[in-house]
């Protein structure tokens, strides 16, 4: 039988040590050297080849190399099939780094300082003590939890929001669409960290923005498609909004000519909050082919009708 890797080279070569030394029956192959495509087990991509139930019809498993997969056409799956995001622990320490340092960069208006650095403009801001602001963080799952346990020790006021009730300690937690208005209000640096679903596919618009408290910042560490990107420019320039710190967009890269780019009040990164360590995913990769092998229940298995 055998594993097809469809993924960065570097990883690829990382896996392979892994899984050969654990499973030396099966056979790593990277994409497009596929084989004998009847003897396709396994698939582990990013995005997965077109066709892939007509490619490989003996197809059991496919990992995703991350933990979204909105990348992914789920109705195109076969039946049968499962698929497993990933949830290595480099993933969550990644984008606790990452949260806590957009969090930090909005509250101590790091933005606004470096515009007005890039203006010789030597002009201090008002301060804001971390328990006077709010923290809001939506989606409680591996991600957004770990982060919110990062921004802990700091003595910001933390507010959680998911599909389905939560008890964090520290943490208010609201839950569902009728919770959503609640959540918002109290909110002055808001987090995205949702998976993009047909639920929350534009969420961070100007409704969102208009419930939050004036001056408030957005950071999105989620997927580019959860912003409506013109309601933001729209916001930060009626002042509504003071920042916004983006690691996704909607097209990536982003176009040169975007206004992203240059916006005094934006501060941008190219898709980098947190990445799967290559031993981290080898592990979680191996840990579940044993499962699998031994007919246990499997860890991060997409539940198809959520769509995460
Ligand atoms: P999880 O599946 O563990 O958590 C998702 C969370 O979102 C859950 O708490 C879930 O609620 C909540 N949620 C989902 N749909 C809704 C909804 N309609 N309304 C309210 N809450 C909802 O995912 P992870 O934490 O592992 O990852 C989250 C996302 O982060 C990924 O899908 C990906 O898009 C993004 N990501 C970005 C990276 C980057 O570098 N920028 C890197 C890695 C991930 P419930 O708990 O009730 O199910
Ligand atoms: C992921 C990502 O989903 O890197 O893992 O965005």
């Amino acid at each position: 039988m055998t594993f097809l890797f469809k993924s960065e080279a570097r990883r690829g070569e990382v896996w392979r040590t892994r899984l050969q030394r654990e499973f030396p029956n099966l056979e790593f192959r990277v994409w497009p050297d596929v084989g004998d495509p009847l003897k396709v087990k396994y698939v582990a991509c990013w995005t997965p080849p077109a066709d892939l139930g007509k490619k490989f019809p003996n197809l059991e498993l496919v990992f995703s190399v991350g933990a979204g997969v909105d990348q992914i056409d789920l109705s195109a799956l076969p039946s049968g099939v499962k698929l497993l995001r990933m949830t290595e622990a480099g993933l969550a320490a990644g984008m606790s780094e990452y949260g806590t340092l957009a969090v930090l960069a909005a509250h101590r208006n790091l933005p606004a300082y470096l515009d007005l650095q890039r203006t010789r403009a030597w002009k201090q801001l008002p301060a804001v003590t971390a328990k006077d602001r709010s923290v809001g963080v939506m989606g409680l799952g591996v991600l957004g939890a770990g982060l919110l346990e990062s921004l802990r020790p700091f003595g910001f006021r933390l507010h959680g929001w998911s599909r389905s009730s939560k008890v964090i300690e520290g943490v208010s937690t609201f839950a569902g669409p009728d919770e959503l208005a609640p959540f918002l209000s109290r909110i002055d640096i808001l987090v995205c960290l949702l998976p993009l679903t047909d639920e929350t596919r534009g969420i961070l618009n100007s409704k969102t923005f208009d419930a939050l408290s004036n001056g408030a910042c957005v950071i999105n560490v989620g997927r580019g498609a959860h912003l409506v990107e013109k309601d933001l420019l729209d916001a930060l320039a009626s002042n509504k909004l003071r920042c916004a710190i983006l690691d996704v967009a909607n097209t990536e890269p982003l176009p040169a000519d975007h206004p992203f780019w240059t916006h005094p009040k934006v501060i941008l990164t190219p898709h980098v909050a947190s990445v799967t360590d290559a031993e981290g995913g080898a592990e979680f990769v191996v840990a579940n082919l044993r499962r699998h092998f031994a007919n246990e229940a499997l860890t991060g298995v997409v539940d198809m009708s959520r769509g995460y």
